[in-house]
């Protein structure tokens, strides 16, 4: 007997998806044919699915309201980066990247700074000022502290949420706390050698915390956002777009009476997010000219 419902899935291990639907979790596989139409299913979509002698298949995915590429998970409200300040060692310019895919596919950002507690008295005084700044952006911003858990699970309510980040920064753990440590997901502490994560999680499974769902994803060592043109990274920092720059085509790099290179000369905040478009943007004209 065959049947066909509708569902979502929550997780993708080993060639398997796992279809919520209503309470209950179905273990299924992908029908042939997505593979040919170079569409795979992706943990977050909305599926149907078709139950033949205790075995699921999915048949078919319903169109995506978003589709995040790092980590690749579909129907998101919000990403959520976590980073840690010190080990791995805070980079903004990996932040701000971040920031940037989650830009590209539309999708909500919040930040949250992980490992305070290692911090000497200079180095928080730091952190905060990194915090407030990317606050002052318009970002939810918070620390992993007690407080600021509560703060997020404020903004957060029946939302679908995937986490992204370094290995190491402390994505497992972050949501381990969130579910007041009743989940148990594995961890791992950080290479002395090396500075860096050992890549623990290994796949992308959301997790039912509440009444939301916050999706556990594995971290990286490196990003490429090398896809994103040249002349498109300037509506992906969306401080740009309010800024009173009145030339259509400018790139805010060297063009005379560019409002944006001159606000940023006149004030004195930490404008590293402008230093790393810059950045960023060169890279992207090497890369073409490679090309
Ligand atoms: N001191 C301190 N350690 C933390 C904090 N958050 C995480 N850690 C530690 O950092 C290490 C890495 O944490 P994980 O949660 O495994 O990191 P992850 O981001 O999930 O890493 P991957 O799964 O490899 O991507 C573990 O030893 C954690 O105990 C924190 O706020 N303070
Ligand atoms: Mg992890
Ligand atoms: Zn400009």
């Amino acid at each position: 007997m065959t049947t066909e419902i509708n569902g979502k899935i929550i997780k993708a291990l080993s060639g398997f998806y796992y279809v919520l639907v209503n309470d209950k979790i179905i273990k299924c596989r992908a029908r042939g044919n997505f593979r040919n139409e170079n569409i795979t299913p992706l943990v977050g979509d909305i599926v149907k699915i078709s139950i033949e002698n205790d075995l699921g298949y999915v048949i078919e995915i319903e169109e995506r309201k978003n589709e995040l590429l790092r980590p690749k998970v579909a129907n998101i409200d919000y990403n959520v980066i976590v980073t840690s300040f010190k080990s791995p060692v805070f980079s903004s310019k990996l932040l701000d990247k971040l920031i940037v895919l989650n830009e590209y596919s539309e999708v909500e950002t919040i930040i949250v700074f992980t490992k305070l507690d290692i911090l000497n008295s200079n180095e928080l005084n730091e952190c905060n000022k990194i915090m407030n700044y990317y606050k002052q952006l318009g970002y939810n911003v918070f620390s992993n502290s007690n407080c600021d858990i509560q703060n997020f699970k404020n903004i957060v309510g029946n939302k679908f949420i995937s986490i992204s980040g370094q290995s190491g920064s402390g994505k497992s753990s972050f949501i381990n706390k969130l579910s007041d440590n009743k989940l148990e997901i594995e961890t791992a502490r950080i290479s002395k050698a090396l500075g860096r994560g050992k890549h623990t999680t290994r796949h992308i499974e959301f997790h039912k915390i509440g009444n939301f769902y916050i999706a556990d994803t594995p971290g990286f060592s490196s990003l490429d956002i090398s896809f994103i043109e040249k002349d498109e990274l300037k509506y992906l920092f969306k401080e740009f777009k309010d800024s009173r720059c009145k030339f259509q085509t400018c790139n805010h790099i060297n063009e005379p009476n560019c409002e944006v290179k001159n606000n940023i000369i006149e004030t004195d905040y930490i404008n590293t997010r402008y230093e790393n478009y810059k950045i960023l943007f060169k890279e992207k004209e090497e890369q073409k000219r490679r090309y």
